[in-house]
């Protein structure tokens, strides 16, 4: 039988990170009955991998057998190419302990400028991994493409928005209202393959 996410279904959001969960509440549109891992009081497992797809995949499968409850989980960040895909699956790391992204924001400025480079160049990545408690588990990812700008822009969304601006559009991801994020963002498109997968 084909792997499918009936709706209704009780979903365990694997993510301690609020601006995600808010994130995706939204793009699964009340198609769920929505649980997350905080609530649930589910521990945050190591993400030792060196891919999105691999730590999305170790999150969902930790939530899942935990809670017997099928999982979604999130493993994003932002990669720029004139730092070799820096930070990538380090972006929440970037931050410290305290989650200060404006510190992280500043520390890609800096070594940006260690580059002399005129490449602003980056591109945001979410890989979505759904698993089965004890079962199988799909894995998918979205990227959207544009160039970094500072100082950083805008206070709405979450990370780093501020310094994001997609390619096509005059509004970082800060500035931009969540409707118009969600419309294009890596955690949109990994979500329309999810749901070419699933649903
Ligand atoms: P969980 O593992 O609990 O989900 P986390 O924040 O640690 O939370 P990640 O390891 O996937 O999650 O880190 C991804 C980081 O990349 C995240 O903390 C953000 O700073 C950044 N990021 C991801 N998506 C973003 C977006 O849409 N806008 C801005 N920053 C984003």
């Amino acid at each position: 039988m084909p792997l499918s996410l009936p709706a209704g279904q009780k979903i365990v959001v694997a993510t301690h990170n609020p601006g995600k969960a808010k994130e995706l509440a939204a793009i699964l549109d009340n198609r769920f009955e929505l649980v997350t891992a905080g609530a649930l009081g589910l521990p945050e497992p190591e993400e030792t991998e060196t891919t999105f797809v691999g730590n999305a995949l170790i999150k969902a499968r930790a939530s899942a057998d935990a809670s017997g409850l099928v999982a979604l989980a999130d493993d994003s960040g932002l990669s720029v190419a004139a730092l070799g895909g820096a930070p990538g699956v380090h972006s929440a790391r970037w931050a410290g302990p305290e989650k200060d992204f404006a510190l992280a924001m500043r520390k890609v400025e800096e070594r940006l400028e260690e580059t002399e480079g005129e490449d602003s160049s980056a591109w945001f990545t979410c890989a979505l991994a759904v698993a089965w408690p004890n079962g199988p588990a799909v894995v998918v990812e979205g990227r959207v493409d544009g160039q970094l700008v500072f100082p950083p822009r805008g206070t709405r969304g979450f990370g780093y928005d501020p310094i994001f601006l997609p390619n096509g559009h005059d509004q970082t991801f800060g500035e931009m209202d969540a409707a118009a994020k969600d419309a294009i963002s890596h955690r949109a498109l990994a979500f329309e393959k999810l749901k070419a997968a699933l649903l």
